[in-house]
């Protein structure tokens, strides 16, 4: 079977990504079709060396399509998905939009690619900086379980859009020069405030909730429980941390303590061992050598690598370690494609029957 395949949101920072991924993908694809909003509409892209000429997205688009991979945002997932869905497309979608809703699995192939089975023709890709969180953290609680994650992260300015990274860029630019730095987007789009990234750090990434927490700390907390433990408000695991926005264009860093079941008797060289032969992931461990990931060696690359495991030295069965990727591919566009693969070699590119009555659109 050859399948007809729709991009919704092609011509952003991971749309672009998306087209890339899906042409190294093993997904026979027979149509792509790339749609956008109505101001990218006939922009030119390739894929496979063919040239696509980018649409505006309507209902209508996915008529026809089996299988539509979405980075549009938000309310564009929340308006399309249910309409593609509701024409026979399964719709594995990049917006942070239907992550939550129980009729939506939220999936990292390396984790839980199980909840694949049920799905209903809406399938979630999370938050760049949980999946990579997770795909670290799945093989130590296979080997030795986990019951508290507190984690810091390092999040590159492209997690916020291309837009955010030209800033940033233009920011340095203007820096280096000895002119003023211009700060329209970050941390977060429409905010009251603007500041600058460039030469800068910034604990705010998304909005702040009432709780004092950020809407991202928000989702690395749920989005781990839902992946990891099968519920978004597990009570199985602890989650909390922090992030916070540094001037590195691709790439995300996290530093996250855990503490493991005592009567396993996890050690860094099991936890390393682990780490070493688990999908997806890539050890990089070496002191001595001063061999650990660095974002600058992750882009472009679709594992999550891993460095710095070590024991804490007052809590018992506790660890520190150091995960690295690339945010645009595992973080988003890769762990798409690979859902979309999966989905592919499981054969479950089909709406089960009613399963569009689970959604409305917006
Ligand atoms: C950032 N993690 O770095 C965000 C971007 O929920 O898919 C990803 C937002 C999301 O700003």
């Amino acid at each position: 079977r050859k399948y007809n395949i729709a991009i919704l949101g092609a011509t952003g920072a991971v749309g672009t990504r998306l087209i890339e991924q899906l042409e190294a993908s093993t997904i026979p694809v027979n149509q792509l079709k790339l749609l956008a909003s109505a101001k990218s509409a006939g922009k030119k892209l390739t894929f496979k060396d063919q040239e696509i000429i980018v649409e505006e997205a309507t209902p209508e688009s996915f008529d026809g399509i089996d299988l539509v991979l979405a980075s549009g945002g938000g309310s564009v997932s929340h308006k399309f998905a249910p309409e593609a869905v509701k024409r026979g497309a399964v719709v594995v979608d990049n917006s942070s939009y239907w992550r939550m809703n129980d009729n939506v699995p939220l999936v990292v192939p390396e984790v839980n690619e199980a909840d694949l089975q049920t799905h209903n023709g809406i399938i979630a890709n999370p938050n760049c900086s949980t999946t990579q969180m997770v795909v670290a953290l799945e093989p130590i609680r296979r080997a030795y379980g986990l019951s508290r994650v507190i984690v810091s992260t390092y999040q590159a300015a492209s997690g916020a859009g291309q837009s955010a990274w030209e800033e940033l860029v233009a920011q340095t630019t203007a820096h280096n020069a000895g002119e003023e730095m211009v700060a329209n987007i970050l941390p977060v789009k429409g905010a009251e405030k603007h500041y600058p990234l460039a030469y800068n750090l910034l604990p705010q990434i998304d909005v702040f909730e009432d709780d004092g927490y950020t809407h991202e700390e928000w989702k690395m907390i749920h989005e781990t429980k839902k992946i990891m433990f099968g519920n978004k408000n597990s009570k199985s695991v602890k989650v909390t941390g922090t992030a916070v926005r540094v001037p590195v264009p691709v790439g995300h860093g996290e530093t996250v303590y855990f503490e493991t079941d005592p009567n396993t008797g996890a050690t860094v060289k099991g936890i390393q061992k682990a780490l070493s032969q688990a999908e997806g992931v890539i050890l990089e461990d070496d002191p001595k050598t001063q061999l650990y990931p660095q974002p600058i060696n992750a882009e472009g690359k679709r594992e999550t690598f891993v460095g710095r495991v070590r024991p804490d030295l007052e809590n018992d069965d506790s660890f520190h370690m150091w995960v690295v990727s690339d945010n645009l591919l595992k973080g988003a566009a890769w762990n798409t494609v690979q859902i979309a693969e999966r989905l592919v070699a499981l054969d479950l590119v089909r709406v089960p029957e009613g399963a569009a009555n689970k959604f409305i659109a917006g």
